[in-house]
């Protein structure tokens, strides 16, 4: 158990980092808070559990899996409170609703895994960037199908998320290689396939994940190898469709470079975006728990998913 706070911190701080993963945490804070939330009234109940959601929406801008997940389970309490219902009637409504997304989040995963899998070709060699549980599921799944895969990880500066992902692969008894991010175009000679994983998808099908994903995606189109994207539907950004453009998280220099070594060249300025966005004519398809979305049919799940906005 989290309280808001610290699940707002744990956040912010990337302890715990992974846009699904993410979601489901604070989900689950704001479930517990709202388990134990105590109001004279229905609007005063309803009033502390909308502030608690804003908070934690705001641990983290890009990946849109955080608001919409919390989005997900205010529908469901909102949906109580507006009928009338009594301060425990939107209570369980709301715990039934982050219940819900948390498990529909994980089963997601295993349905991306699913579908992904067979995608992937007897003896493919495949690059990912990054660690993400979507992506991870698929290549599991594929070794797990007798595949016989070969992965190469970009070790993905500056918060080597690639060292996790080699480390889970290798342990899962995957032939994985370890690559710095600047090696990927030497290495995509040998790949049939990319797959990737997500942190927000817009309306015109374009990607968001972490930086460097969209170096790897044009040399793979260079290259004719295939880009797959693992992506569970909450990770649309619905507010793309009124034109908002997605931000992109700006992290503290100190990931980037020493305070000792930025001390010594006080001159230099320092950017740290975490994310890219990848343009949709360099991605083949998504993967969703749906079924293989090309990005020109985004905008269709879009319309299909819009009431939880
Ligand atoms: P899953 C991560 O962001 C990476 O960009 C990764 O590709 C994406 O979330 C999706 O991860 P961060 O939280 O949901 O490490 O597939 O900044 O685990």
């Amino acid at each position: 158990m989290m309280n808001v706070d610290e699940a707002f911190t744990t956040l912010r701080e990337m302890r715990v980092h992974g846009a699904g993963r993410i979601a489901r945490l604070a989900a689950q804070a704001l479930k517990d808070y709202a388990k134990d939330a105590k109001a004279r009234n229905s609007k005063e109940y309803w009033n502390l559990v909308l502030k608690a959601g804003e908070k934690l929406k705001s641990a983290r801008p890009t990946a849109v899996s955080l608001p919409n997940g919390i989005n997900f389970v205010l529908y469901g309490g909102r949906t109580s409170f507006e009928s009338g219902a009594s301060v425990d009637d939107i209570r369980q409504a709301t715990v039934n609703a982050a219940n819900e997304f948390m498990t529909s989040s994980v089963d997601a995963v295993r349905q991306i895994a699913e579908i992904g899998a067979r995608r992937i070709k007897n003896g493919d060699t495949i690059i990912t960037h990054c660690n993400s549980e979507a992506a991870i599921g698929v290549i599991k799944k594929a070794h797990d199908m007798g595949k016989g895969i070969k992965v190469y990880c970009d070790e993905t500066r500056p918060k080597f998320q690639g060292h996790k992902t080699a480390a889970t692969l290798a342990a899962y008894g995957i032939d994985t290689t370890l690559i710095v991010d600047s090696a990927c175009r030497y290495f995509m000679d040998k790949a049939e396939r990319v797959i990737v994983g997500c942190d927000a998808i817009a309306v015109n099908g374009a990607l968001v994940n972490k930086v460097g994903t969209s170096q790897v995606a044009v040399i793979a189109n260079e290259a004719r190898v295939n880009f797959m994207v693992a992506a569970e539907t909450y990770k649309i950004d619905f507010k793309t469709m009124d034109g908002e453009l997605v931000d992109i998280e700006e992290r503290d220099p100190t990931e980037i470079a020493s305070k000792e070594w930025m001390d010594q060249n006080p001159n230099v300025k320092f950017n740290n975006p975490v994310f890219d966005i990848t343009a949709p004519q360099y991605i083949d398809f998504y993967i969703t728990e749906k079924g293989i979305v090309p990005p020109g049919g985004i905008i269709v799940l879009m319309k299909e998913l819009y009431r939880y906005r």
